[in-house]
């Protein structure tokens, strides 16, 4: 249900049910679990992960088609507890930058998954939708945490309640994503971008991500301190060396990810 490559330290997973607009099946989550695992493995190589998805969707959230959003159990919270919160959690403490190409609907989980990468970016006829409310239900898989912080509670609640297509124009000019591309660009914008984050100083875009994450949750002081220890760890890497000495010789810098 997925197709999961690597390349040139660049991992990328295709979600690959185009027929359900790659809605998340059971067999989905327990595959994006083993691929994000596989990337994140030490010693994998990998430095760089992109998510995207196959056909005209990007992921229209829980597979409906099973049997309802309960899951095995038929509990829709141990559902996400048990399957999606260890794809979801994997994905936030992956020591990498993650990149989302978003080709079509990213509705309900689909979205979730979407808004976990570091950097977004969509093709014009994409559009985004909080599908949850159209089924009675509340977000989930991170959406009430990340949205808000995107975009504020305004527009958050009103996406949240009105369960309304969000085009992707609109969610740049909201600060939703970072970027909309023609549809026939898409893949090779991001796949150049993540490419290019591959053969970046990985261990201080990891840290970025992850300093980013603690904001939400810290004051201005233990931010402070927590840039200072990312920035004790950066400073000791080959990359700030190569980084300097590339620049006093005026070349491009060659990171190797230590
Ligand atoms: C689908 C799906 C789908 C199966 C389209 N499943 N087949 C909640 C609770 C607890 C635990 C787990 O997690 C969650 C999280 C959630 O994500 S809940 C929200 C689940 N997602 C939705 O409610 C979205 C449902 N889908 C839609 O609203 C529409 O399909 C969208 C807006 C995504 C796309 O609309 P269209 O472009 O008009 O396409 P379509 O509706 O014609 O869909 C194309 C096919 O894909 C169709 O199958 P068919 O055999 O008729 O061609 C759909 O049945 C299938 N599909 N989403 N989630």
């Amino acid at each position: 249900t997925l197709i999961f490559t690597v390349e040139d330290g660049l991992a990328t997973i295709t979600l690959n049910q185009p027929d359900k607009l790659n809605a998340i099946s059971t067999k989905m989550k327990a595959e994006m679990l083993t691929a994000v695992r596989e990337a994140g493995a030490p010693g994998s190589g990998v430095r760089a992960l992109m998510i995207t998805g196959a056909g005209r969707g990007f992921c229209a959230g829980a597979d409906l088609s099973e049997g309802g959003v309960g899951g095995t159990t038929g509990d829709p919270g141990a559902n996400l507890v048990d399957s999606y919160h260890p794809v979801f959690l994997e994905l936030a403490h992956l020591d990498m930058p993650v990149i989302t190409a978003v080709n079509g609907v990213a509705a309900g989980a689909g979205m979730s998954l979407a808004l976990t990468a570091d950097i977004v970016i969509a093709a014009r006829s994409a559009f985004f939708l909080q599908a949850f409310v159209n089924i009675g239900l509340v977000p989930d898989a991170g959406s009430t945490y990340l949205l808000p912080r995107l975009v504020g509670e305004a527009r958050a609640k009103a996406m949240m309640m009105l369960g309304e297509r969000i085009p992707a124009e609109q969610a740049a000019d909201w600060g939703l994503i970072y970027q909309v591309v023609d549809d026939a660009a898409l893949t090779e914008t991001a796949t150049t971008m993540a490419q290019r984050l591959a053969k970046g100083p990985t261990r201080a875009l990891s840290h970025i991500r992850h300093l980013v994450a603690a904001s939400a949750g810290n004051g201005y002081e233990s931010q402070l301190q927590a840039e200072a220890l990312a920035q004790r760890a950066a400073g000791r890497t080959d990359d700030s060396r190569e980084g300097v000495q590339a620049f006093l010789e005026k070349r491009p810098a060659a990171f190797t990810g230590t």
